[in-house]
């Protein structure tokens, strides 16, 4: 009895392998999205804000470098892709004309302070809990639509604080916005 219970225990983690290979198998096969686009969230936009910011890791599982060249939404009039850095203790942003590059077996983060997707001339606010969708277009993998779930504002966010891109839409405070020069 004992014998042919450790048989069938054996027997039945061998199906339960063989059901893996089975699923992996096609799921390595057609790799044709090399792309995967990891916790994309956008913040909360105060009422009456033009813009918001959207942030994402972009994982390239690919030996070949790819590149973000554009995204859109139907929650704003037009999507670019922009870097923010402190330029001579200036924050400033700028569009990133040529994409924003992801590198061969590696990754990029989209994150506040750094590099992010610009949702300029936003239909409505955009309201924690609530959700859009995005179209992301890469040079090499195509288009990738993914879900973006919208954060609430963060809690401890100074008015002035260039590292969070919550505030800059807010243009009547002054807060935000008023360091930061677009190129
Ligand atoms: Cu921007």
């Amino acid at each position: 009895m004992r014998f042919t219970e450790t048989i069938m225990r054996s027997f039945s983690k061998l199906v339960v392998a063989a059901a893996l290979i089975a699923f992996a198998a096609p799921a390595l096969a057609q790799d044709s999205s090399s792309i995967a686009v990891e916790q994309p969230y956008a913040r909360a936009t105060p009422a009456g804000a033009k813009t918001g910011a959207v942030y994402m890791t972009i994982d390239n599982k690919s030996g070949t470098a790819d590149k973000l060249t554009g995204a859109s939404s139907d929650v704003a009039d037009k999507l670019q892709i922009h870097q923010m850095k402190v330029e001579n203790g200036v924050m400033k942003m700028r569009e990133l004309p040529d994409g924003l590059p992801v590198p061969a077996n590696g990754s990029v983060v989209l994150k506040p302070g750094s590099y992010h997707v610009m949702l300029i001339g936003l239909k409505k606010p955009l309201t924690a809990g609530e959700s859009f969708p995005l179209t992301l277009t890469f040079a090499k993998a195509g288009t990738i639509s993914v879900t973006v779930p919208v954060q609430a504002m963060g809690a401890s966010q100074d008015k002035g604080g260039m590292g969070n891109m919550g505030g800059m839409g807010n243009s009547n405070s002054g807060g935000g916005m008023g360091k930061m020069e677009m190129k």
